[in-house]
């Protein structure tokens, strides 16, 4: 048999559940004042603050909003036919791998209108890559998040280089000034200090999700809200078919984003992760503070922040996987499994647009997609 109180507002002061709080509380202090701390560890707090918890919860509960569901028409999914049979769709830690044909765009829409989601764009264009910005920001507009409320941060060291757009219902622009840095790896390390710096002064106020990419780039398909979730990552173009061996990780001991050659499941490229602000608050805050010990002792990982990133997938498992389909380079060949390229890396000469001399008659060809 299960007893709830009601507490009577009037004359809830003379219940014993009440008293008993009040005496709670005036124990937990007194534990405070004469320890100097709150051992918030004590199982005397943590049933406290549970239950202050549960109450909350309790009435948050009835905060929710209503589910308005709406009829929708389509093909009734097949357990004896999966959508797609060429590719790994899921991982072994039941992590969907997002790929063209294995689900639907308006089922998922519905689903993120009626949860009315705001997501965060973050991309860097420090020094000359702000000549990126223009064909990001245009591409975006036709293929990220079409229909959904998006806000752009573009951090900058020139804002004045920063053109204007005129974007769709819903979307925002934010343009964040933030300090260079000389050499071009530090320009891409820095971005894990300043997304999580920025993600606890607003992203946290402000978006529901980040989505963190590199700006060389440009979007070519859609990018919906089927890449939404906790924490997600992006298979790197160049080893989606490589052994864990061959996987570009960092190898050495003394580095704290090293791998050995036994472990790791994917190799994830740098230039595409995002999720929840506070996921990406914990997985930004991890990179940096891993590439700061590094610093301490005069280590670099290999790939820099692309190397501390698969560090931190390899122990904290990314909740959903975007197929290459949304980070492509046409310098790498197309495979038959390519349905669609979503996002993909414009032509560069990555000297020319890195280094400070400028190189004249630039010709225009990409490296490999690793820096
Ligand atoms: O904004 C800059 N300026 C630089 O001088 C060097 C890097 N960056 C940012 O870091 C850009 O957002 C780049 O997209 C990103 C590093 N990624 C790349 O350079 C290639 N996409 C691999």
């Amino acid at each position: 048999m299960t007893v709830e109180i009601y507490l009577d507002k009037k004359n809830c002061w003379k219940t014993k559940p009440f008293i008993l709080c009040v005496l709670l509380l005036c124990s937990i202090f007194w534990h405070t004042l004469r320890h100097n701390r709150l051992d918030t560890n004590a199982p005397l707090f943590c049933n406290f603050q549970r239950s202050i918890i549960g109450i909350n919860n309790a009435s948050h509960l009835g905060l929710l909003k209503g589910v308005t569901l709406h009829r929708m028409l389509y093909d009734t999914p097949n357990i004896m036919r999966p959508l797609r049979i060429d590719v790994l769709t899921m991982t072994p830690w039941f992590a969907p791998i997002v790929w063209n044909g294995t689900y639907n765009s308006d089922i998922l829409n519905a689903q993120f209108h009626q949860k009315d989601v705001h997501v965060g764009l973050t991309v860097f264009a420090i020094r000359k890559y702000a000549v990126f910005v223009q064909t990001f920001i245009e591409t975006a507009e036709k293929f990220f998040m079409v229909g959904q409320k998006v806000t752009y941060y573009i951090f900058t060291d020139r804002i004045n280089d920063i053109p204007a757009f005129t974007l769709s219902d819903g979307r925002k622009l934010i343009v964040l000034e933030v300090p260079s840095y000389t050499r071009w790896q530090d320009v891409s390390m820095r971005r894990m200090e300043m997304i999580r710096d920025q993600s606890r002064q607003r992203f946290i106020r402000e978006v529901d999700y980040l989505v963190c990419v590199d700006v060389d780039m440009r979007f070519s398909d859609e990018v919906g809200v089927e890449i939404l979730s906790g924490i997600f990552g992006t298979l790197h173009p160049g080893f989606y078919s490589a052994s864990r061996e061959q996987f570009t990780y960092e190898r050495r001991p003394q580095s704290t984003a090293y791998i050995p050659t036994d472990e790791g499941d994917f190799y994830y490229a740098g230039g595409f992760f995002g999720g929840t602000v506070e996921e990406v608050y914990r997985l930004t805050n991890f990179c940096h503070n891993a590439m700061m010990v590094d610093k301490e002792k005069q280590i670099e990982a290999i790939w820099h922040d692309e190397s501390y990133l698969n560090k931190y997938f390899l122990y904290e498992k990314p909740t959903k996987i975007l197929s290459p389909e949304y980070l492509w380079d046409n310098n790498f060949q197309t495979p038959g499994f390519l349905k669609r390229k979503r996002f993909v890396a414009v032509p560069k000469n990555h000297n020319a647009i890195r280094y400070r001399r400028e190189l004249m008659g630039v010709s225009v060809a990409s490296g490999k997609f690793h820096r």
